[in-house]
């Protein structure tokens, strides 16, 4: 019986393109051979296809996975040869989709969302709107296109001073933390918005959470479709860490925050969390597999949220609330690649 060909993608032009190196290693790791054809990809920095060996990254120790950019071209058009892809690797501009739709083109079965729940994950507007069509509850926010920045400009700082002091300004589409600035002056705010716009015309402008818990939980699709969430963890600053107020720069810009599995949460928030986090999944039409990100406030629990390519290396949070949920990295692997490979897409 011939075993089902298998590709994983990874590199890429994006910031992340060493973090997909690190998580296809760990994610090639633990496929099973005997099961699996397994053919890695990469796509170097800049941007061109390389063919790796099966023994991809095979390294010194110590060294790091990258793609070897000498290696034969891979075309689009061999893609078709898979049963199934696994695509470790953002967008250039984190505007996701754009793999997905490559890989619907080449009519190949892929793990994780596909092209239209991708791109309204990363898209932080269009995920607020869906999220409030499917009644979950968030954070006050303030979305500026570039048009009405530059001529309806007064009407839209009035809007956001009704947001009160401190606000985030965000890109709208930045896969990572790039262009996010506090602001807790007015001043600041004309800055805040131009750096932010560096990055994406479009930009988001949110109240700051009060005494914020920041806790995620992950949503997998069980083998006949149905989503179910994991335990819930929190992500919270390393106590010798010597940030002072500003936990978000520990949290997201340095990388000094430590994962706690499963959170100290009550039972009541954990179950509102965990339903909440399917309802998020099922609002944005995701599949496959899913992060899910809330902020528990002084004014209630509020969803910030959700990730279909969350971090996947063994120690990331997604894969370790999986882990205490019962399965294991090897196994959460197998399971998503069983859903790429069972996936029903009614075209095909
Ligand atoms: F294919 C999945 F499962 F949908 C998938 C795709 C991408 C899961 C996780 C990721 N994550 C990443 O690619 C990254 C966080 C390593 C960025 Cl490059």
């Amino acid at each position: 019986v011939d075993k089902p060909r298998l590709a994983v993608i990874f590199g890429g032009r994006s910031s992340e393109h060493g973090v997909s190196c690190l998580t296809a290693r760990e994610v090639l790791a633990v496929i099973d051979r005997e099961k699996y054809d397994v053919q890695p990809i990469g796509i170097t920095r800049e941007g061109d296809w390389v063919s790796e060996t099966a023994e991809w990254p095979d390294l010194e120790p110590g060294t790091l996975p990258e793609v070897r950019a000498g290696n034969a071209a891979f075309t689009w058009e061999a893609l078709h040869e898979f049963d199934a892809v696994f695509p470790l690797l953002h967008g250039p501009w984190g505007e996701d989709g754009t793999i997905q739709g490559l890989l619907e083109m080449a009519n190949v079965r892929y793990v994780g969302a596909g092209v239209l729940a991708s791109a309204v994950g990363m898209d932080k507007p269009f995920t607020k709107t869906v999220f409030s069509a499917g009644g979950l509850p968030q954070i006050p926010y303030v979305t500026i296109q570039l048009w009405q920045w530059k001529s309806q400009h007064d009407r839209v700082i009035a809007r956001i001073k009704a947001l009160g002091l401190p606000v985030f300004v965000k890109p709208a589409r930045a896969g990572s933390s790039s262009g996010v600035m506090m602001v807790d002056s007015w001043d600041e705010l004309d800055g805040a918005v131009a750096k932010a716009q560096d990055f994406d015309p479009k930009v988001v402008v949110e109240a700051a959470a009060k005494n914020k818990r920041e806790l995620e939980c992950a949503v997998m699709q069980q083998p006949d479709g149905t989503p179910i969430a994991s335990v819930v963890g929190e992500i919270t600053v390393a106590e010798e860490s010597n940030h002072e107020f500003y936990d978000f720069e520990a949290k997201y810009l340095d990388g000094t925050s430590v994962n706690i599995v499963p959170a100290d949460i009550s039972t009541t928030l954990s179950e509102r969390i965990r339903t909440y986090a399917v309802q998020a999944f099922e609002a944005i039409g995701a599949e496959g597999l899913a992060r899910v990100d809330f902020f528990d406030t002084s004014d209630g629990l509020i969803i910030n949220e959700i990730n279909t390519m969350p971090g996947f290396t063994p120690f990331s949070m997604f894969p370790l609330l999986w882990e205490a949920s019962g399965v294991p990295y090897a196994e959460l692997v197998d399971r998503l690649i069983q859903l790429a490979l069972n996936r029903d897409t009614g075209l095909r």
